[in-house]
């Protein structure tokens, strides 16, 4: 079920800001409706809807979802503490899918007080012929608006509406909140396998001590900010650069105890590569989990162990064909 994701993205893709953005488009429109967190199988279905409709019919395949997560506005206590992705990291995703128009709207209270008659109005003030959302997705002031609700409105607006069922992983529906606590157990091969590609971080390189490079591993490291997190520990993983493309590395997510410990950090050490990405994006593949982190009492003993890991990250990505 793993697929391997391409680096460049060929098509441009138009993004709209807000609904009036949206009503001014010329085209034809095919919309999913959603958050979307980690854009995993279950959502992958709906936005093939989309793309599948667009691609018949002509026009535009988009994706409608909402910034932040409306959770954390509507019920904050309630919100997931950490997410599967980022916006930007939503975006590169669906664009990969053949999603050619972004439509993330601003959440905020004026956006959760829309009544759903009044939201899906101003949604269909364009062409809109297809609109694809999960079947149990609500939307609107205090969840009024659902499948049913959209499917009796669909002939006077003049869309299609396609409700799709949820998909399935051993035995139970694939959902982001599943997903989010595969990662925190290290369960990254069931999380893959919802996900229908490896688990990924995506974030700025950071400058870091660069005690790294005097050990003899230069590491990029990534703010992760409110990111779901897998184990700490060392991990064969594999990167994407938008120039370097694909790119395999050991990575420790930890705390450096054997430096005197401190907050906790993602640092990746690319194999075979030499140069300094400082404020760029890498996208971080969690392949698979090495070891734990441990205390050494020199820097020799951990520099010895570095080498030991990185050997071990090559063999293992190399047997799994991503070197
Ligand atoms: N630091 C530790 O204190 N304990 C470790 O077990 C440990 N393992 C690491 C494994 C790899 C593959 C890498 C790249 C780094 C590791 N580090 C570890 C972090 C290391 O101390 C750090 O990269 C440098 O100190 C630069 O910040
Ligand atoms: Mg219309």
């Amino acid at each position: 079920m793993i697929r391997l994701r391409p680096v460049a993205i060929a098509t441009p893709v138009l993004t709209c800001r807000n609904l009036e953005e949206l009503a001014c488009l010329a085209e034809p429109v095919h919309l999913a409706l959603g958050v979307f967190d980690g854009v995993h199988a279950g959502h992958q279905a709906v936005l093939a809807k989309a793309i599948d409709a667009a691609a018949g019919q002509g026009g535009l395949a988009g994706l409608v979802t909402f910034d932040p997560h409306p959770i954390r506005v509507i019920a904050p206590a309630k919100a997931p503490s950490s997410l599967l992705a980022t916006l930007d990291h939503k975006a590169d995703v669906v664009a990969e899918l053949g999603i050619r128009l972004f439509v993330p709207l601003r959440f905020d209270h004026e956006m959760a007080a829309m009544e759903a008659g009044d939201f899906l109005r101003k949604l269909t003030t364009g062409d809109v012929r297809t609109i694809a959302v999960g079947e149990d997705w609500r939307f609107g002031h205090d969840r009024s608006g659902d499948a049913n609700f959209l499917r009796h409105h669909a002939a006077g607006h003049g869309y299609r509406l396609e409700a799709v069922p949820p998909v399935m992983y051993q035995g139970d529906r694939i959902s982001s909140t599943r997903i989010r606590q595969a990662v925190r157990d290290g369960n990254l091969s069931a999380a893959a396998e919802m996900l229908g590609r490896p688990y990924s971080i995506c974030g700025t390189v950071v400058v870091g001590e660069q005690l790294g490079r005097k050990l003899g591993f230069p590491t990029a490291n990534l703010a992760t900010g409110n990111l779901q997190l897998p184990p700490t520990g060392v991990w064969a993983v594999r990167c994407l650069h938008h120039t370097h493309g694909p790119l395999t590395g050991v990575a420790n997510l930890g705390t450096r105890p054997s430096l005197g410990s401190g907050e906790l950090r993602l640092e990746v050490h690319l194999l075979g590569f030499s140069g300094d990405l400082y404020g760029e994006e890498l996208d971080v593949e969690f392949i698979r989990h090495l070891r734990p982190e441990k205390r050494f009492d020199s820097l020799d003993e951990l520099r010895n162990q570095i080498r030991i890991d990185s050997a071990a990250a090559r063999e293992f990505l190399r047997n799994k064909g991503h070197a």
